[in-house]
């Protein structure tokens, strides 16, 4: 049972720079499910779509798996013979508590959970990479290197789900869905000093890009075929094939 998220429902003197600690991990399902529009949506979807790109003796990634709800749902429907799933973040108190997501069931799917920054791995003979609202959090510099890294080490046909918070050049537009978005926090429970707290905290940690920046990006890389297959508000998902 996931505990409700009251991180910032007290005033805060100093408001430090948002991170993934115990505290966090405590609460991480009330708090994405609460905070990101379409989350559950995009974690079921991810399941179908595992179900449809996974492919016999091949890995498949989620970066950034915080306690596994994307991995969890891609090893219920990937039923191919020699697929193993790799999640890695590098919380380790995330990583400690995915693991105990993990053992909780047996699967014929073997997954291994790994702590390690996602600029370090390296990836290989991957059928699907699952990046759920990961990337933002790197530094703009550091995300072409890491789309690189994966594309060289998708399989021709290979699947990246990339879900991401979205940045919009026009003004109004981006004032408008954050203000949906806020919305959508308030009408989920958070008040508006959770909300405005939370948002000085994320700040210097997640800088969104535009649905455009991404599209340059995976075409510039050299991505086959990619599209938005959500959007609800500022947050969405996209594929990239190879
Ligand atoms: C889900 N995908 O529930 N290396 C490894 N992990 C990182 C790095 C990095 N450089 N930077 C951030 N993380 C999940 C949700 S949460 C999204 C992903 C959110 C990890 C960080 O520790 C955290 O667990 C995760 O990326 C982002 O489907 O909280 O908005």
């Amino acid at each position: 049972m996931s505990h409700k998220d009251t991180i910032y429902s007290a005033p805060i003197q100093q408001i430090g720079d948002f991170t993934f600690d115990e505290r966090v991990v405590e609460v991480f399902p009330d708090m994405i499910q609460r905070s990101v529009p379409g989350y559950n949506n995009i974690i079921s979807t991810i399941g179908m779509l595992a179900e449809r790109f996974a492919k016999p003796n091949t890995n498949i990634y989620d970066l950034g798996c915080s306690l596994g709800a994307a991995t969890l749902s891609m090893r219920r429907h990937i039923h191919h013979e020699g697929c193993h799933i790799i999640a890695v973040d590098n919380s380790s108190a995330m990583v400690e508590r995915c693991r105990m997501h993990i053992e909780a069931y047996r699967s014929d799917t073997p997954v291994k959970v790994i702590e390690a920054d996602i600029r370090d791995i390296e990836i290989t003979n991957a059928s699907i990479v699952v990046l759920n609202f990961t990337l933002q959090f790197l530094s703009p510099d550091d995300r072409s290197q890491l789309l690189e890294n994966i594309y060289r080490g998708l399989r021709p046909g290979g699947i990246l789900i990339l879900s991401e918070k979205y940045r919009f050049a026009d003004t109004t537009t981006n004032d408008l869905l954050i203000d949906l978005h806020h919305e959508f926090k308030r009408a989920n429970g958070y008040s508006e000093l959770e909300i405005s707290q939370k948002r000085s905290a994320i700040e210097n940690v997640l800088q969104p890009d535009t649905i455009e920046t991404h599209k340059n990006r995976f075409a510039r890389i050299g991505f086959s075929s990619f599209d938005v297959w959500f959007q609800c508000f500022n947050f969405g998902s996209m594929f990239a094939i190879k």
